[in-house]
């Protein structure tokens, strides 16, 4: 999601990044440029000149125009901004709720409340919490069966009493959850096409009932506007206390989950991206808005890094690197923390500035390309690991003969590594991403804001280096 939306809203803070000097008429343009995008995105269109507004006022300021980085203050303008739409609140659950707590899932018909329900159960146990299901749907026999089926893949416990009524029903979970030790239990309701008044009735005795401290409001992102008005018509009737947003992997354009909380007034809990029970993610506000404007998922990179870095050799790096003592082994284990970070191009799209390298596929240092130079090494002496100033013609001969490549692929990879080792030198204390000691990123924005370009970056970074052609 937010594709196209990211792809415009850089395109405007690229031309404004390098600007010594701003106009207003510069500012406006830029302004309107946003506009259009935002529109375009199916972002509602009060909430879009509400936030062109306040961003006009804060960005037309003379200390800002005047100021010796106007381009980046304008840009963290519309960050801070972007942030603001979204309520800044991490999402999830309302912080305290009684024993057991009540999770009451609304929504029209085919909007993903089931899926969302099996979703939660698991997402819930794997906090160690002990969830219990139940659905209230009556009128749809198959809809029980759905969710029992779901509970079972979920390996998450569903309450099916004998009674239709749903009010009983769910009632009766939250009984069972006492007696039987669930600490949550997850309410599916019934669903309609349309909103109406049976529907509206029913959830409120429900609600009555279990007393639920969290009232999910399940939105199907592809139906864009229309799930919002919804949403807002659940929130008067039942009352809402935040939504889920389904579907956001499919191609919706992403601006109803823009729009959803300045128009709802209620905050974003989670976000559905796909089918399958793991699929559910706790919304993170700041995350999805340097996603957008081209920060880079800096956060969640940190967290894939810390998984696949060891504290202590993190540490050692970072020594080596005081000392200038980085060798080709040093640099081998670099290549394989990289890779058990994932994938590259999910690695390289989180990293800000590199973004916009990831739809260069010509620019992509491939995972074959870093098995070659894991090969390389591989073939050399440990001696020659230690000190790569002892390897001559004849030693470059032997390890290409060992690792299966060529003398010139040998003659690359030491031309960059010593090209690595000259820029780790300068960038001293670490600072890069995705090298073991440079895990100390940029803080969010301001730097990040400030990171040099994809292509400046890369030359002579750990990138750099693994492109060999
Ligand atoms: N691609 C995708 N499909 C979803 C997601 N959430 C639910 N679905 C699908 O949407 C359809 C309706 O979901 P369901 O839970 O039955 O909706 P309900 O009527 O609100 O209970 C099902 O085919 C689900 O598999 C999601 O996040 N991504
Ligand atoms: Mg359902």
């Amino acid at each position: 999601m937010f594709e196209s939306l990211s792809t415009r809203v850089q395109d405007v803070f690229k031309s404004l990044r390098g600007e010594v000097r701003l106009t207003p008429e510069q500012v406006e343009e830029a302004l309107r440029e946003i506009r259009l995008a935002l529109l375009e995105a199916d972002v509602n269109f009060k909430v879009v000149k509400a936030f062109v507004d306040r961003v006009r006022d804060r960005a037309m300021d003379q200390t800002v125009l005047r100021s010796l980085t106007p381009g980046q203050q304008v840009i963290k303008i519309v960050r801070d901004e972007l942030l603001a739409l979204f309520g800044d609140a991490e999402g999830g659950l309302t912080k305290s709720a009684p024993v057991p707590r009540v999770i009451l899932l609304l929504g029209l018909q085919g909007s993903g409340k089931t899926t969302t329900a099996a979703k939660l159960g698991m997402w819930l146990a794997r906090q160690g919490r002990h969830p219990l299901m139940v659905s209230t749907d009556v009128r749809r026999p198959a809809a029980i069966e759905q969710l029992s089926v779901l509970g079972d893949k979920a390996d998450v416990r569903v309450f099916t009493p004998d009674t239709m009524d749903p009010v009983a029903r769910a009632g009766g979970a939250l009984a069972e959850a006492r007696a039987k030790g669930f600490d949550t239990v997850l309410v599916d309701t019934a669903g309609r096409l349309h909103i109406d008044d049976d529907l509206m009735t029913e959830l409120q005795a429900i609600k009555d009932a279990v007393q639920p401290a969290d009232l999910l409001y399940v939105a199907d992102a592809m139906t864009g506007q229309d799930a919002i008005k919804s949403a807002g018509e659940f929130n008067r009737r039942v009352g809402v206390t935040g939504v889920v947003l389904t579907k956001l992997d499919g191609d919706a354009r992403g601006g109803a989950a823009l729009s959803v909380v300045s128009v709802v007034g209620v905050p974003i809990a989670f976000i559905g991206s796909g089918e399958r029970l793991e699929d559910l993610e706790l919304f993170h506000p700041d995350r999805i808005v340097s996603r957008m404007l081209g920060m880079g998922d800096m956060l969640s990179l940190i967290e894939k890094a810390e998984q696949a870095i060891d504290k202590d050799e993190a540490e050692q790096l970072e020594e080596k690197l005081r000392k200038n003592e980085f060798t080709l082994d040093d640099f081998r284990t670099q290549l394989k923390t990289i890779r058990r970070m994932g994938p590259l191009e999910s690695v390289l799209g989180m990293i800000p500035g590199l973004g916009g390298l990831k739809q260069l596929a010509d620019n992509k240092p491939d995972e074959n390309q870093m098995g070659r130079v894991e090969a390389i090494i591989s073939s050399m002496t440990p001696a020659e690991r230690r000190n790569h100033t002892i390897i001559n013609g004849s030693r470059r001969k032997r390890i290409a003969a060992g690792s299966g490549t060529s003398v010139e692929e040998i003659n690359r990879l030491l031309k960059q590594f010593t090209e690595m080792r000259r820029v780790l030198q300068m960038i001293g204390q670490g600072g890069m991403p995705g090298m073991g000691g440079g895990l100390k990123i940029p803080k969010m924005p301001q730097k990040a804001l400030g990171a040099p370009s994809g292509k400046r970056r890369k030359k002579g970074g750990p990138w750099g280096l693994i492109k060999t052609r």
